[in-house]
């Protein structure tokens, strides 16, 4: 995510350093090259005028405090003014009306309409505890019903049929009426992609948007688009009163114009961002958290998020207890804890919002992924090898086990070594956050054992 903005930030923010006092002058070549990195990620030119105008304003004169270098300040107000063109806070759904809040969803084909709908279904199931009910008012393609109720079925909520002989506005009224009778609280509203040039169509769905006066209308644009997809969204903007945007595939968008642009072109704020096609790859949008990952500070608390809606709570409580009773974290914990995770996305969604490490460049953080994804294959195959008894008491693990593990799992005697050294760490960490208490923390605490370590980047 944003990696060639990332990369190009952070080299010139590094630029500023040894100066007592930031003036017009010492950050002229700085400015320069922010606004060369926000223009090669496809920012709108307003948006980057305007911003590197309220840096510059900002900026000069700052007196550098003693505990910041001037890089550190600088970079504090770049993030400030990063934070505040993607609109300051997460702008949640305003769903709290007479039920059921209706959604309607709208924008270009293949923009993630009908995905989005599956991942916002789950969001609002699991995260909001809201009854939900998806429907599809796009009757130009029997294809594109299925694909909803697929998903529907998948992600477990409530699915009304439509058909492609019917009309738009009386598909989504007798969805809202079923949706009264059910005590559902949320109807998602599926249509079909459409240009805002197409007259016809955009009379459709202003229609549409009459008939059921929605709570929210979310207009769904592609994050690969660049700038275009803040203009686009401006377009929508002007023919429907759109409450909020998803930008998605931003997994695949390495320059970020798009959610650094839409607010500033159209006033309304980006409420979420789908990173991935999976019904999870859905996160709300907090431009705070965003704009730290932009300037390679990550964001840990997603991280933590997600670590806290994946993790296990059986396990976790159970293992807490364990701990707590004096007993020791033993190599089946230690597995347990690989697999879990692997569950969060993988060792990709970890990195991604994990500092960067200590100025990796995208391609180095790539390797150091692979490297670290192997690395745990291997540990768990280290593991697999041992018997439960072994596993309980690693300190039996002779030199002649070491040998029959080594063979059982395809790996060498010292890297047997090296994990019971890793898992003495982490029982010593273990440890630690027992009496500090979260399983986040313990999250946390992984994150450390990637390879680079992790922290703040040095300026
Ligand atoms: N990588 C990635 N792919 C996505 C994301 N969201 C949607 N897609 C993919 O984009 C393609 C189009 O998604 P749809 O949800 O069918 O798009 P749509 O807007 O409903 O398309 P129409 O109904 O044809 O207008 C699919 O292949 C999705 O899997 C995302 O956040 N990341
Ligand atoms: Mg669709």
């Amino acid at each position: 995510m944003f990696e060639n903005l990332t990369d190009r930030l952070s080299l010139t923010l590094r630029n500023v350093t040894g100066k007592a006092k930031l003036t017009e002058d010492n950050i002229k070549d700085t400015l320069r090259e922010v606004r060369m990195a926000l223009l090669e990620a496809d920012v709108a030119l307003p948006v980057v005028k305007d911003f590197v105008n309220r840096i510059r304003d900002r900026a000069v004169g700052t007196e550098v405090s003693k505990s910041l270098t001037p890089g550190q300040a600088f970079v504090k107000i770049v993030q400030a003014e990063l934070e505040s063109i993607m609109g300051a806070a997460n702008e949640d759904l305003a769903l709290s009306v007479t039920p059921p809040a209706v959604v309607l969803m709208a924008g270009l084909q293949g923009a993630g309409k009908t995905t989005t709908v599956g991942k916002l279904a789950k969001f609002l199931k699991e995260r909001k505890k809201k009854s939900v009910l998806v429907v599809s008012a796009d009757v130009y393609r029997p294809a594109a019903i299925k694909q909803l109720e697929t998903l529907a079925g998948e992600v477990g909520v409530t699915f009304f049929p439509s058909d492609i002989s019917q009309k738009p506005v009386a598909i989504a009224q007798a969805a809202i009426a079923e949706a009264k009778l059910k005590y559902i609280d949320v109807v998602l509203v599926d249509t079909a992609g459409r240009l805002a040039i197409d007259a016809e169509m955009m009379a459709e769905i202003q229609a549409l948007h009459q008939a059921v006066k929605p709570a929210e209308t979310l207009f769904v644009v592609d994050a690969m688009t660049g700038q275009d997809a803040a203009a686009t969204a401006k377009a929508f903007a002007d023919a429907l009163p759109l409450t909020g945007v998803v930008l998605t595939k931003v997994d695949g968008d390495a320059r970020g114009g798009a959610a650094l642009s839409v607010r500033h072109v159209t006033g309304k704020p980006i409420k979420f961002i789908g990173m991935g096609e999976k019904s999870d790859a859905l996160e709300p949008f907090h431009p705070d958290r965003i704009a730290s990952r932009i300037l390679g500070m990550g964001d840990v608390l997603s991280l933590i998020e997600q670590a806290e809606q994946t993790i296990d709570r059986e396990k976790a409580d159970k293992l807490t207890k364990k701990l707590k009773k004096g007993k020791g974290f033993d190599l089946e914990d230690f597995r347990d804890q690989l697999q879990q995770m692997k569950n969060m996305g993988g060792l990709g969604g970890l990195m991604d919002k994990l500092p960067q490490m200590g100025g990796m460049n995208p391609a180095q953080m790539g390797n150091a992924q692979g490297a670290a994804e192997k690395q745990f294959k291997q540990m768990e195959a280290i593991i697999n090898s041992m018997t439960p008894g072994e596993r309980r008491d690693p300190e039996i693990i002779s030199g002649s086990r070491k040998r029959r593990i080594a063979m059982g799992s395809g790996t060498q005697v010292q890297d047997i070594g090296r994990l019971i050294k890793q898992h003495k760490q982490m029982q010593k960490m273990m440890k630690k956050f027992t009496a500090k208490g979260g399983m986040a923390k313990m999250m946390r605490g992984m994150g450390g054992m990637l390879p680079g370590g992790g922290g703040m980047p040095k300026l």
